[in-house]
């Protein structure tokens, strides 16, 4: 039996918790089906910084939310519960960090909860991913919300880059069956989109030049019936709804837009089985950035775990 919470990482006690300190299943961890687990890895940054600042912002801005859910209509985290751990230090290299991600991510699944993960940088996928790709080797399906494809095979010597993010998650040791769905890419170099080119047959992308064109019934169609892990770059959004990330690109998804695909999403796969939020980089005394990703991490655990009915007002 694997322990849980795992070894050096704790319980958040309620006040540093996920949501309102208030909220009824505060005291009780043990019994919930989701866990945040926050993961401020902070080390192939590119160009502009502060992702380690991330989990700590998006965990206090979520105490500002409210708990009820407008398109829910009810206190939806009351149906599954939340508990978020509270991490040991990072190791020195990216390799090591990923492997303690890694190595947590498996002691969660193996406990029957959902992995949330958040970022910090989206080289932490290729860690979060493992075992995943363990449990679901026939049929895992990855949805993207990205700017940049992440494709590349190492960046700047890094072969954990957070631009590698998407290939290292592709090419997994002994698992090729993983199908990539990507959404909002506009951002990419040659040689990610020639190894695209290359890999049709597992790769479904909707680029963002596309949009106008872009249905959910076309995005969401590989996902239908199997295990989907949601792995979301706060920069898929556009630059103007969100400028607290790294890498802003222009051109990218409006808020109720992305929400409309993560709940068309939910709905299709047969089970989300995990889920990360990364690259949201606070601006210090901006706090509505701080809140926007909060709100979005409060609507992926109420679609992943929650459902995704709209209006049950009966
Ligand atoms: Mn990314």
């Amino acid at each position: 039996m694997t322990k849980f919470p795992p070894s050096g990482a704790s319980f958040l006690p309620g006040d540093r918790s996920f949501l309102d300190p208030l909220r009824s299943d505060a005291d009780t961890p043990a019994a919930a089906r989701a866990v945040v687990i926050p993961f401020g890895l902070e080390a192939s940054v590119s160009y502009g910084g502060g992702t380690a600042q991330g989990p700590a912002a998006i965990m206090s801005a979520s105490h500002q939310l409210e708990l009820f859910d407008d398109e829910l209509w009810r206190e939806a985290y009351a149906d599954y519960g939340i508990a978020a751990l509270q991490m040991p230090p990072l190791p020195d290299s990216v390799s090591a960090s990923l492997d303690q991600l890694a190595a947590v991510t498996d002691s969660v699944l193996a406990a029957g909860k959902m992995p949330f993960i958040l970022g910090g940088e989206h080289s932490l996928t290729a860690g979060a991913i493992r075992p995943f790709a363990k449990r679901f080797p026939d049929d895992l399906v990855v949805l993207q919300f990205d700017a940049h494809w992440d494709l590349r095979d190492g960046y700047l010597g890094e072969a954990f880059s957070h631009a590698a993010a998407m290939r290292r998650v592709l090419d997994q040791p002994g698992h090729q069956n993983i199908t990539l769905v990507s959404v909002g890419i506009r951002a990419f170099s040659e040689p990610e989109a020639r190894f695209y080119e290359a890999n049709r047959k597992r790769m479904h992308v909707h680029f963002g030049h596309d949009q106008a064109r872009w249905t959910l019934d076309e995005i969401v169609a590989p996902l239908r019936g199997k295990p989907v892990y949601i792995t979301f770059d706060i920069d898929a959004l556009d630059a103007h709804v969100m400028p607290a990330t790294g890498t802003p690109v222009p051109g990218g998804l409006g808020y109720q837009q992305a929400l409309e695909i993560l709940r068309a999403a939910c709905n299709a796969a047969g089970q989300v089985v995990g889920m990360d939020l990364v690259e949201f980089a606070p601006i210090a005394n901006f706090h509505a950035f701080d809140f926007t990703a909060a709100q979005l991490a409060a609507k992926m655990l109420n679609y992943a775990l929650s459902g995704t009915g709209r209006h049950s007002l009966v």
